[in-house]
């Protein structure tokens, strides 16, 4: 059995994007609505582009499945692009003025060319509508366990809310982020950023933001805190950091932590007999500041993590750059790009933390179909809760 695993192709003006998922159990029912949705989606949000406006962002399944029932083999999506004119040298003129903070400069010298076009084809934060598809792909294993995966966005530029989102609350968050145009669930907090976005809009320029995931319904004990890199914190900081343009990612406190006392940061314990039950086993937390990871492990509490994107770096107003050809002063080139992506970010981060939160699940309880695994779950928390008794 392969772990779960994926990997991601595609240029962003090439014939389509393609994300082939390893791992899975045999016997799921891959859910293609909430795939699509997710995809929609992700093209939504107040501040994107004309991009989104060309395409219909749609997961065509092209293996791993009988009548939308995994069978265990690798599962692959094709995602087909509208704007596909790689091939057409009329339509992708050579891009030699690098943008400040794009991978134009770094990823040109690396690959030896002039032509920034090489390098962000493939750099584009185009890429995420597959790591969305495999995210959504993993979210139908993770409901099968009853584990719920919600990203929004905290803040657009200073523009913040304060919302706190919790299990009983979920399905009015969700409705509320829903409502949303910047995908942030405080109706008041969205006018805000709206504003915050035309206002970068005439400054031509761009702004970034803070989004984050909240995981619900994790028995204690995912992870490890045997091998680092088997630390579901781990884990999860190196898929957020993977997403394009993000700076930071923090758990539960996460930066705050270094300026508190020990007694103001951890979460007393407490055993709470109604909630043996629940997936917490009865370990009960009244503050969250761990953020739900304890030694590299979730310990019954909610994940909360969050993302630092940094504003996207196509300014229509250009940055100071150098040409690649002459060496001379000029300023960046500009590309059809928005002027925020943070609420597409949301959906991002939900979806490679859903991923990774998988990945965990299959670590821990195996498999080769969903049946066998679910028995595994079950053995592992009448163990755990047997240990009271
Ligand atoms: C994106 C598609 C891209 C950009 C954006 C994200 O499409 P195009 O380059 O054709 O306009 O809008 O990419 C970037 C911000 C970037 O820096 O590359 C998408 O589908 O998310």
């Amino acid at each position: 059995m392969a772990n779960l695993d994926y990997i991601t192709a595609g240029e962003s003006h090439g014939p389509a994007l393609l994300t082939i998922v390893s791992g899975l159990p045999s016997g799921l029912r891959v859910d293609m609505e909430f795939i699509n949705a997710e995809l929609r989606r992700r093209q939504g949000g107040f501040g994107r582009g004309g991009r989104q406006r060309i395409e219909t962002d749609i997961a065509e399944p092209l293996s791993g499945l009988k009548q939308l029932v995994t069978l265990g083999s690798p599962l692959t999506f094709r995602i087909p692009n509208k704007d596909n004119r790689l091939d057409d040298p009329s339509k992708t003129p050579p891009l030699r003025t690098p943008r400040p903070g794009h991978a134009d400069l770094a990823g040109s010298v690396k690959y030896l060319t002039t032509d920034c076009r090489d390098v962000l084809e493939r750099a584009s934060a185009r890429e995420t509508a597959a790591r969305v598809a495999a995210g959504a792909a993993a979210s139908c294993l993770l409901r099968e366990f009853g584990i719920t995966a919600f990203g929004f966005v905290r803040s657009v530029h200073q523009v913040r809310t304060d919302v706190t989102p919790s299990a009983p609350a979920l399905a009015e968050l969700t409705a509320a982020r829903d409502a949303s145009e910047t995908f942030c669930p405080d109706p008041a907090a969205t006018e805000r950023q709206k504003d915050m976005i035309r206002q970068a809009g005439m400054e031509k320029s761009t702004v970034g933001g803070l989004v984050e995931c909240h995981v619900f319904g994790l028995p204690p004990g995912l992870g490890s805190c045997m091998d680092w890199r088997d630390r579901l914190d781990a884990r999860l900081a190196y898929a957020v950091m993977g997403i394009q343009a993000f700076k930071a990612v923090e758990i539960g406190l996460g930066v705050e932590t270094a300026s508190r006392f020990g007694h103001e940061v951890h979460d007393p314990i407490r055993f709470d007999p109604a909630l043996v039950g629940t997936p917490s086993l009865g370990y009960v937390r009244d503050s969250n500041n761990a953020g739900g990871t304890e030694g590299g492990m979730t310990n019954g509490s909610p994940l909360v993590v969050r993302g630092t994107m940094k504003p996207i770096s196509t300014l229509l107003r250009g940055m100071p750059s150098v040409n690649l050809s002459t060496g001379q002063a000029a300023t960046s080139d500009y590309e059809r790009s928005d002027i925020s992506a943070v609420s597409a970010a949301s959906v991002v981060i939900q979806q490679v933390v859903a991923f990774e939160v998988a990945r965990a699940l299959r670590v821990k309880f195996g498999g080769d179909s969903l049946g066998e695994m679910k028995t595994q779950f079950e053995t592992y928390l009448q163990a755990a809760r047997a240990l009271h008794l």
